[in-house]
């Protein structure tokens, strides 16, 4: 692993959400990093410097010489971190196919943890995701895909990328929304919970889901 002198802070609401996948990134792959909790969002909102869009997860990176970087936008977070780190393939155009496996993860991601926020009847919730249209087709399309690299329970070759981080995090949080088991989702995903399964196993990730950073 790269060695980065950075100490990093994940700028975002104190809960998992959008920034999940960004501080399980950065648990991965051993950076300095802490979160930096929203207090008075109408009033940060505003006020913070390198908000661009006025909307979170923002990145705060102090370098080791004291110069300050802020970056929003979850995926580019996510491929800056990935760069510097080197958690993607070395090979431009297998990076970028990583990157493309990235945005469609993304996409579902992004549906998956809309639908609670969006539904009035709570109760709905797990159906509403079970039946998306484009849930289901996204999570068949990454069944071929990693059908594609062997059955192996990785996106690329056979060590994990930060693709597999994120797809574990999807799959987390669909676990967590459809009331499903992992068991059950295995019988529908397996490709995908190899690859939840692979991320489980490792002891960054490991020691981040049992430290005070990760949040409920
Ligand atoms: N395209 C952005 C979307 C970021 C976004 O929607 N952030 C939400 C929280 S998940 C936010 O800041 N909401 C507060 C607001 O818009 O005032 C990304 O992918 O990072």
């Amino acid at each position: 692993m790269q060695e980065v002198n950075s100490k990093f802070e994940v700028y975002y609401f104190p809960i998992k959400a959008r920034a999940e996948p960004i501080r399980l990134i950065l648990a991965f792959a051993k950076a300095n990093w802490d979160n930096k909790n929203v207090g008075n969002w109408a009033e940060e909102k505003t006020s913070t410097k390198g908000l661009l869009f006025k909307q979170v997860p923002m990145l705060i990176e102090t370098t080791a010489t004291g110069e300050e970087n802020r970056l929003v936008e979850t995926g580019a977070i996510i491929r800056y971190i990935a760069r510097i780190f080197k958690l993607g393939n070395k090979e431009v155009f297998k990076n970028s196919l990583l990157d493309s496996y990235f945005e469609g993860l993304y996409e579902i991601f992004c549906k998956v943890i809309s639908i609670p926020f969006m539904t009035k009847e709570k109760e709905k919730i797990p159906e509403l995701i079970k039946e998306d249209h484009l849930v289901k087709n996204f999570l068949v399309y990454n069944e071929d895909i990693l059908k594609s690299n062997g059955s192996n329970g990785y996106y690329m070759g056979n060590e994990l990328t930060y693709v597999d981080i994120v797809a574990y995090c999807l799959l987390d949080n669909y676990v967590t929304f459809t009331g499903l088991s992992l068991s059950d989702v295995k019988g529908i995903y397996p490709n995908l919970v190899k690859v939840y399964e692979n991320v489980s196993k490792n002891e960054d990730i490991i020691a981040y889901k049992n430290s005070s950073k990760c949040l409920a």
